[in-house]
């Protein structure tokens, strides 16, 4: 009876102890409990006091948890309470220190005779709650506008690609048009000026033809390949259907097959490259004996052009290897195509491209159908580079910059009024006589974690006995995009805060931050 009622003291005694350790967060009043001897060990393990030392306004433990309520350690964090609003830490020589703690809204930090800290916290938490609440409010239209941006990003992106393909393929056939185009010019010309050069040129340019031929066939024969080989493996196997194990027998074989011609054809390209260098070789010997001959006596005889003779042996070679490997289905079509075109020189001839004299209007006719052909793929090529071009930019992370490229906004600031286009250009305009000052170009995104939320521009107009100008925008969640203020900490070195619903997150990450912000956790402090 007796060690129950000792007990029972001891555990009031306790309770009472624990229950009264200012400066700490009443979750964490356990960790100041007293041993049964009356003794406590420092938070960090190192050292063990009594226990009436805590709170005494004197530093005994190296980490400073001894004192959470005093401003005796350096090192400690005195815990407000800040009942109505939301519970803060502040660093311990703020305690007592005469000067009322804005984060401390219940007054708590000053205890002296020194001076009284009224409670404030039911006001700044009512102003607070508001606050959050139109925070969260505009966070939520932000990102509302966010997700539509998204969403026609990707629509711009599926657009670009297609694009892209659309006009890879066109420029395939358009020059696959302008070469044979090229080659017609090259021949009236080589029969109205009897010019061995525009001769050498037109073999040169049926090799590079066929060769060109042979890269569209392989690009089709590639897809064929992987659509064959997927349906072997994605088929349903349980179903036993004959036309598709007929297909994956057919393509098994073939692509036994296709392995060994695979090196052969490699061997033949390389062959054909060899064929080309030497054309050139002759071409520029051509081209040194122009300089010296003025007038060339045409042959009657046409004389044996070994180059060319290699060239026929080849394209039989190609159309056989072709004509084995290509599936049936396609390989009509693909053999129709080719043959007149690694043939022509074997069929009988009925227009200028003969043996005949051909005339100066045929061949300027020739020459602009030519040069149309070329203009027409010089411009799908400069095309295409630039939607290469838009698609490899970085947008952001589900690419929510891109609708907002090149959207520019300004903000007057007195003396001068700026401006910033996303992932453009910024400029400083004066107020007083309108003259422009370029400020910089968009060069990265440079927001460490929020990578997306700090632009950078640079190589702006270099500053008189000083820096290139430059640009940082920082820039917060918002419905709108605008400039909220510019400063310019550093001569030429100017700062934008800035609005735009890019960058707003989902609640849960801004609740997260907010709380990240109000709590410093007392383990990693002290
Ligand atoms: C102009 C402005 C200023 C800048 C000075 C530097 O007046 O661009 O922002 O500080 O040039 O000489």
């Amino acid at each position: 009876m007796v060690a129950l009622k000792l007990s029972c003291i001891l555990a009031a005694v306790t309770l009472v102890s624990a229950s009264n350790i200012r400066g700490v967060d009443p979750e964490k009043y356990d960790l100041y409990n007293p041993s049964r001897d009356g003794q406590w060990t420092c938070l960090d393990g190192s050292k063990v006091i009594s226990h009436n030392a805590v709170n005494d306004d004197y530093c005994d433990c190296p980490d400073g948890s001894d004192e959470p309520g005093t401003s005796a350690c350096p090192n400690s964090l005195f815990y407000c309470v800040n009942e109505g609003h939301i519970p803060a830490y502040i660093k311990s020589y703020a305690v007592n220190d005469g000067v009322c703690d804005e984060a401390c809204c219940d007054g708590s930090d000053e205890t002296s005779s020194l001076i009284h800290c009224p409670n404030r916290c039911k006001e700044v938490g009512e102003t607070y709650r508001e606050q959050q609440a139109n925070l969260k409010q505009s966070t939520q239209a932000g990102l509302a506008a966010k997700a539509q941006l998204i969403t026609e990003a990707q629509d711009q992106i599926t657009q670009w690609e297609e694009q892209e393909t659309i006009l890879q393929d066109e420029i395939i056939l358009k020059k696959s048009n302008m070469l044979k185009l090229q080659r017609e010019l090259n021949i009236l010309e080589s029969k109205s000026t009897t010019n061995k050069k525009a001769k050498c040129q037109s073999d040169g340019l049926d090799v590079a033809t066929l060769k060109h031929d042979i890269v569209i066939l392989q690009k089709e024969l590639d897809g064929l390949k992987d659509i064959l080989a997927e349906m072997k493996v994605k088929h349903n196997h349980n179903f036993h259907d004959m036309a598709v194990k007929s297909a994956i027998s057919g393509y098994d074989e073939f692509m036994t097959r296709y392995e060994s011609m695979k090196a052969n054809i490699e061997q033949d390209l390389a062959h054909i490259d060899a064929e080309v260098s030497v054309q050139e070789e002759i071409e520029e010997e051509l081209a040194e004996e122009e300089g010296e001959e003025t007038v060339v006596e045409e042959s009657t005889e046409e004389p044996v052009d070994e180059g060319k003779k290699h060239i026929h042996t080849l394209a039989d070679t190609l159309l056989e290897k072709l004509e084995s490997i290509l599936p049936t289905k396609y390989k009509n079509t693909v053999m129709d195509a080719l043959i007149p075109l690694l043939k022509k020189d074997e069929q009988p001839k009925e227009n200028n491209f003969d043996g005949g004299i051909s005339n100066e209007a045929d061949v300027e006719n020739a020459r602009k159908l030519f040069q149309n052909a070329e203009n027409e793929v010089n411009s799908l090529n400069s095309e295409l580079e630039k939607v290469k071009q838009d698609l490899a930019v970085d947008y952001g992370k589900d690419k929510e910059w891109l609708k907002l490229k090149d959207v520019c906004v300004e903000k007057d600031e007195g003396e001068y009024t700026y401006s910033l286009c996303f992932l453009g250009d910024a400029y400083q305009k004066s107020n007083k006589d309108s003259t422009r000052t370029f400020l910089g170009k968009f060069e990265k995104f440079d927001g460490d974690k929020d990578l997306y939320k700090v632009h950078v521009h640079t190589h702006g107009t270099r500053c008189w006995n000083g820096p290139e100008r430059s640009v940082k925008a920082k820039i917060e969640c918002g419905l709108k995009n605008e400039i909220l203020e510019v400063s310019e900490p550093e001569k030429c070195e100017y700062h934008y805060r800035m609005l735009s619903p890019a960058v707003c997150q989902s609640d849960d990450k801004v609740q997260q931050q907010q709380t990240e912000k109000s709590f410093i956790p007392i383990h990693e402090e002290l």
